[in-house]
């Protein structure tokens, strides 16, 4: 109880701010200043079609030994030197992937009165609005989202669970169960390549998730705003679903931004803060953010997938090579505590974490 009580409340949350499609649907002529974000304009966008990041196909880590050790080698490069990959032929289905999306698409577009239903409230971590803001004069995102703890069942909050559309709340069900899936067989995969079997397994069997569905307006003068502020994950791996076409998220490498094209029917994974911990800095995770565009609004699903609740997090023994330990080891309660206390900012939570500067 205690720990069920640990996530849920008592940790903040986030300051209440205007809801972003409201705002966007007024024709805007001039941004809202705390939108404004002239560093955005100044970074550098990668326009090398061919730069992209690799595909892993589940079916041949699963399956075919003739392709196993060739597709496990490609799975430990995208999360070395990645930190990112698109995973196909990763077993959920069709049907459920499109429903996931329509729903998420039909609660978007329900009048804001009725989403208010789900607002987030002071210290809750879920609901419907933005996430992060955690000071007046911190600068806005040009997004809003609905935040859920999907697994295990026991973290769920039902009040801010949508009862419309009237499928909503089945669909994520299924769609979280199937994801928790996924990424158990990816953590195996991944505990395999690092050669820690069981213990990174273990950590994860009861694993926290949480899904994210994040709406980005429109905006008219686009390149000035940020849809998602360039940040790395908390969590351990994240599985994101692009909802419709529109194309947003770009990913940091040498300092560049680099437009992520998503394979149709993929995932996109990336390694978060807790995978590149536990790895002791083997694997790396990623910054990255959402542009927006300028005619077309812009939807996405993040599942972030957590460690069980009381784990420690810090490198793993087998990894920390002649005693040489790169990040804190903190317990789960600490670590969350960052989490909900700090504004979006690149890596900076793993700043907090770790020992070695070298590593940055
Ligand atoms: O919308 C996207 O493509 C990125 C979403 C994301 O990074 C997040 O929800 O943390």
């Amino acid at each position: 109880m205690e720990n069920k009580a640990l996530i849920k409340k008592d940790l903040g949350g986030s300051l209440p701010v205007e809801n972003v499609q409201a705002l966007a649907s007024n024709n805007l002529k001039d941004i809202p200043p705390r939108y404004l974000r002239p560093e955005a304009e100044l970074e550098q966008v990668s326009i090398e079609e061919s730069l992209q990041i690799p595909v892993v196909d589940m079916d041949k880590l699963v399956g075919d030994p003739l392709f196993h050790d060739d597709e496990m080698a490609k799975l430990h490069l995208a999360c070395k030197e990645w930190g990112f990959f698109q995973l196909i032929n990763h077993g959920v289905s069709e049907e459920l992937i499109k429903k996931m999306k329509t729903d998420t698409e039909e609660f978007f577009g329900l009048p804001l009165e009725v989403k208010k239903a789900y607002a987030t409230q002071p210290n809750h971590i879920e609901g419907y609005g933005q996430a992060f803001v955690v000071s007046e004069e911190q600068k806005l995102d040009w997004g809003d989202m609905l935040f859920l703890l999907t697994q295990p069942v026991r973290q769920r909050t039902l009040m801010f669970w949508p009862t419309l559309p009237t499928s909503f709340s089945e669909t994520l069900n299924r769609y979280s169960q199937e994801l928790q899936q996924v990424t158990i067989y990816l953590l195996k995969f991944i505990s395999s390549n690092l050669g820690v079997n069981l213990e990174m397994e273990r950590m994860f069997d009861d694993g926290v998730q949480g899904a994210r569905m994040n709406y980005y307006p429109p905006c008219p003068q686009a390149n000035k705003v940020i849809g998602l502020t360039p940040h790395s994950d908390a969590v351990g791996l994240t599985l994101l679903l692009q909802v419709n076409e529109v194309q947003g998220l770009q990913i940091r490498i040498k300092g560049k931004w680099i437009p992520i094209k998503p394979v149709v029917g993929a995932f996109i994974v990336n390694v978060g803060d807790i995978i590149e911990i536990v790895s002791n800095g083997i694997y790396k995770s990623i910054e990255h953010r959402a542009v927006v565009n300028p005619e077309k609004e812009r939807l996405s699903i993040a599942a972030f997938h957590s460690p069980n609740i009381g784990s420690m997090i810090g490198p793993l023994p087998d990894l920390i090579k002649e005693n040489v330990s790169n990040y804190k080891t903190i317990s789960y309660e600490e670590y969350i505590k960052l989490i909900v206390t700090s504004k979006l900012d690149g890596k900076s939570l793993l700043d907090q974490m770790r020992l070695n500067q070298e590593l940055h």
